[in-house]
């Protein structure tokens, strides 16, 4: 790819960086009938054991795999046409996964072929597609997004779309789908599996750990892929922002970060700029915080940095924090309870009524809830909600809500004469910013590695996995290519009234290394200035810069 011109669509970075030859475990860099597969011991889901096992009669339990120098199985040389479907948030590094399963077939056998199914699950049920060549990937290689076939949230749960997807694949002469995507759409993933192989039909599915949201991991999955791109995009910008708090001394600016329920993101990116704040929601649950305490909490580093002239600061907010504070928990769940649905509600065409309609039919302990909040915030809980009925978090505005409730706890210690300082708050949310980024050294290391797995893990006939790459503290070529039975991350939870089998969301664990470290630095940060620049993410240069892993991993990973 060159950049020919200043016209040219494709910058010069673009230009350069598509000549990046991603790293891979070594065992995957040789002659593929050299590559043999080794199954360990039967294995169990995390928890809820027998009701998992009942839902998954006939892929529950199956040993988990690596791939290690050997006799490879002759099935592996067979011809296969495989589909992929990129499903949920656009994550750095997806089209790495495509094209390290595209190069992965095509070294397996010149005469497998690829076919991308377009705009998310619903492609599959819709016969959308394309076949995916070598040319067209050229342009794609190690560039962020998801363009190459667009993704989406359709959620596959009826017989009917998978029967209709069943029929599309069996059409075309398809015999293993790839679904890269984070726990629903993995989850969605193993239910598919398992229907085919109970059905007989001859379609195997390998699913690939995607999600910026860091909350797809577990013992087997260190990380998700994406994750250490967006988090270094966030901390650059998190970090610029602490330079310009410095030189203006003026401003406290709130970041809302993305990451839905989970707080890894905004975690790695404290771990890595600094901040004077970090809200981390899991901490807010477990200790029942409510929205007054945390307010007062934020408002007391105002005040005390305030007392030492300094009128600035960076506080950053985890996207899903609202859901975590245990009156707004209870606040949303019965809003998304009342709202799915409600036709009478969709027919409320101004926001007065709406909020009315909602005001007489909430808990007292809720209409509390509602009514503590400024208008804007309530409008923003009543928009739509996302395809699993929940409150899209990403829309709603906690970063202002925030500088709000903190702008008037101070004007209140103002009249108190507790306090004697300036607030002036900034709202920022850093989110989409982050998901298309080019990938990272590693990220697109990882990806590659995981895209040419998964062609590995179908052409050994394995169906129900998801496939990984372990040990990611070493070096590349020392990585462990594998694949991870999808039941084996399962527990039963509570969804929309009933018990369902998903894989278990990862949420920050408030005894592991991360947060400690976070927690036992925070009190300097809060009354320093310890902001640190962690810059653009670098493609060249020296290791500790180009190849960084994510904090967060190494802290958990770490000797
Ligand atoms: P995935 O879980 O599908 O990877 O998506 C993650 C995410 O980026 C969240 O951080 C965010 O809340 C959400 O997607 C936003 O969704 P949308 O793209 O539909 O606005």
């Amino acid at each position: 790819m060159k950049a020919k011109s200043l016209k040219s669509n494709v910058s010069f970075l673009q230009a350069a960086r598509s000549a990046y030859s991603p790293k891979l475990p070594k065992v995957l860099t040789g002659n593929p009938s050299k590559v043999a597969v080794k199954s360990g011991k039967g294995t169990h889901s995390i928890s809820d054991r027998d009701a998992v096992k009942k839902l998954f009669p006939n892929t529950y339990g199956q040993p988990e795999v690596s791939f290690v120098a050997g006799k490879a199985p002759s099935s592996m040389k067979r011809a296969l046409k495989v589909a992929v479907v990129l499903s949920g948030g656009q994550a750095p590094g997806g089209h790495n996964v495509v094209a390290g399963l595209f190069d992965g077939l095509q070294k397996l056998n010149s005469k497998n072929r690829l076919i991308g199914y377009l705009g998310g699950p619903s492609g599959l049920v819709e016969n959308k597609k394309v076949e995916i060549m070598g040319k067209l990937l050229e342009r794609y290689r190690n560039t962020g997004g998801f363009d190459i076939i667009g993704s989406g949230r359709t959620k596959l749960e009826s017989t009917e779309q998978f029967e209709a997807v069943v029929n599309n694949l069996l059409k075309e002469g398809i015999s293993a789908l790839v679904v890269v995507g984070g726990d629903d759409s993995n989850t969605n993933a193993a239910v598919l599996a398992e229907y085919f192989k109970a059905k007989d039909y001859p379609i195997r599915v390998i699913g690939c750990p995607k999600t910026i949201d860091g909350d797809l991991k577990n013992e087997q999955i260190e990380v998700s892929f994406g994750f250490d791109t967006a988090t270094k995009v966030y901390a650059e910008l998190a970090g610029n922002v602490g330079r310009d708090c410095l030189s203006a001394k003026k401003y406290w600016h709130f970041i809302k970060v993305m990451g839905r329920s989970a707080s890894h993101i905004a975690l790695e990116v404290a771990l890595k700029a600094h901040p004077n704040i970090c809200l981390i929601s899991e901490e807010v649950a477990a200790n029942q915080w409510t929205l007054a305490e945390i307010t007062e909490q934020v408002a007391k580093v105002v005040a005390e940095r305030a007392a030492r002239k300094m009128n600035y600061g960076v506080a950053i907010v985890p996207e899903g924090l609202l859901e975590f504070i245990p009156e707004m928990k209870k606040l949303i769940g019965e809003l998304n309870d009342l709202l799915a649905h409600n036709a009478e509600f969709e027919k409320l065409e101004n926001s007065v009524e709406k909020i009315n309609f909602v005001l007489r039919n909430l808990s007292a302990d809720s209409q509390n809830a509602f009514r503590s909040l400024p208008p804007s915030i309530q409008i923003q809980l009543l928009a739509d909600r996302d395809p699993h009925g929940n409150v899209q978090v990403s829309k709603i505005e906690t970063e202002k809500l925030l500088i709000e409730a903190v702008d008037m706890k101070l004007r209140q210690w103002k009249k108190e004469n507790t306090y004697n300082g300036k607030f002036s708050g900034q709202g920022h949310f850093f989110g989409y910013e982050g998901r298309c980024a080019d990938p990272s050294n590693f990220d697109a290391d990882y990806c590659y590695s995981l895209g040419t797995t998964a062609a590995y893990l179908v052409a050994a006939g394995l169906t129900g996995y998801l496939s990984s790459a372990r040990d990611l503290l070493k070096p590349a070529s020392q990585w462990r290519a594998g694949g991870v039975p999808l039941t084996m991350m399962m527990n039963m939870e509570r969804r929309h009234g009933k018990e369902k089998p998903v894989i278990q969301k990862a949420l920050v664990d408030l005894k592991g290394k991360p947060f400690r470290t976070f927690a036992a630095a925070r009190e300097k940060w809060a009354k320093e200035d310890s902001f640190t620049s962690p810059g653009p993410i670098q493609f060249w240069g020296p290791a500790e810069v180009a190849d960084a892993v994510p904090e967060t991993l190494r802290l958990e990973r770490g000797k």
